[in-house]
């Protein structure tokens, strides 16, 4: 925090404003942005949270306004945080962050409309706690969807409107929006999302879709929402990447897939692990020796690491481009490595580096390449 603020003033000078000559430019003028070089291929996004939409984290706003045409909301636009109570909504800092895109001129992304995790206790169970019948459970879908999505309505590029609703072995992953509706809940909630915005894109979205039961199953529904005549525009590819998973490979198979079904593909929320993977079933029964295991590089990342990790950023992001004509966004998971959800998983407090700026909000070396700037 300390750091962030000492170098405050200077990134934002830097960022912000350059004097050539007299003359004084902004930074689009001055240097080149992702936006630049690779807006005509596709949307390029990163997620904000809400120091950043709220203006207090400078140099991150900075970042976004400058090298990205799209945003989405890490975490405001979830049911916990948007509709805690059944009669209650909180959209302030939802409004805030379309307010944003929208200045800026940004296609901005909602995220997401059903999903078993950050949902609000309520939304599923009565007051005994007991899970609601079929028609209650669509009853409540439909109201939360159609009052945020018709809120934004005509604001919004797209809603990711079903969110990691398929398990590796291509099975149903068992919420209780499937124990109590089954299957139908993923059309229904696509269905209730068109009607509240009739020109919204729609987006199914999931993590570890290298993994070939989850491809094939994430595939099959694509089929048979269109099958059933319901808007469907896009696969989301989460892309949550690690030093050795998943192989640019088995990725690019994925992709493909999900081409295949006619849809098109984005990539939703990429960041990649720096440090090594760590088993949950580790047999380190020292606690410090497991947390030097999944923190080792608490002060800076080895110039030998970070050489992996940038030419396998470069690599994904080489495919990409290979894609371009199928994949239609990219969207970064947070702006620097400070603010990044992967220095709290899966422990608190952990140093990551997994982003595409580093924790002075400089551009780490494989972005630097992709601009061609030194
Ligand atoms: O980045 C988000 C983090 O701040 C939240 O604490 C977390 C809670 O589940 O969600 C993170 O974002 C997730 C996203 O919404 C869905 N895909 C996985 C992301 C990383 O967990």
């Amino acid at each position: 925090m300390k750091l962030k603020q000492t170098l405050l003033p200077l990134v934002i000078a830097g960022l912000v404003t350059a004097c050539i000559g007299g003359k004084r430019t902004t930074p689009s003028e001055e240097s080149s942005s992702l936006k630049a070089a690779f807006g005509n291929k596709f949307l390029i996004g990163a997620a904000l949270n809400q120091r950043q939409v709220s203006g207090e984290d400078t140099a991150a706003i900075a970042i976004a306004k400058h090298h990205f045409n799209s945003i989405v909301a890490e975490n405001c636009m979830k049911c916990e945080v948007i509709h805690p109570e059944e009669n209650r909504y909180n959209l302030t800092p939802a409004d805030s962050l379309v307010d944003f895109g929208e200045e800026n001129g940004m296609a901005v992304i909602g995220h997401c409309l059903i999903w078993h995790s950050q949902l609000a206790p309520w939304f599923c169970v009565d007051s005994a706690g007991k899970n609601v019948s079929p028609e209650v459970l669509k009853q409540r879908m439909k109201e939360h969807i159609s009052t945020i999505v018709g809120r934004y309505k005509g604001r919004i590029h797209g809603w990711d409107v079903v969110n990691e609703a398929i398990m590796e072995d291509g099975s149903y992953r068992k919420t209780k929006f499937y124990e109590i509706l089954g299957k139908e809940y993923i059309p229904y909630a696509f269905q209730c999302a068109h009607e509240a915005d009739p020109e919204a894109e729609l987006y199914y979205n999931d993590y570890g879709m290298n993994v070939p039961g989850r491809r094939d199953s994430v595939a099959a529904l694509v089929r048979s929402l269109k099958e059933k005549g319901i808007r469907i525009d896009a696969v989301g590819m989460q892309g949550h990447m690690g030093m050795d998973y998943p192989t640019v490979e088995d990725f690019e198979k994925s992709l493909l897939a999900f081409a295949a079904t006619g849809a098109k593909v984005m990539i939703t929320e990429w960041d990649m692990s720096a440090l090594p993977t760590v088993s949950h079933t580790a047999n380190i029964s020292d606690t410090a020796a497991y947390w030097k295991a999944l923190n080792p590089y608490p002060e800076t990342l080895p110039d030998s690491v970070s050489r992996i990790w940038n030419a396998r950023m470069k690599s994904f992001f080489d495919l990409f481009l290979k894609h371009a004509d199928v994949i239609t966004r990219v969207t970064a998971w947070g702006i620097s490595d400070g603010d990044s959800w992967k220095n709290d998983f899966p422990m608190r407090g952990r140093r990551e580096y997994p982003l595409l700026f580093d924790r002075n909000y400089q551009p780490k070396p494989f972005v630097r390449e992709l601009l061609q700037t030194p």
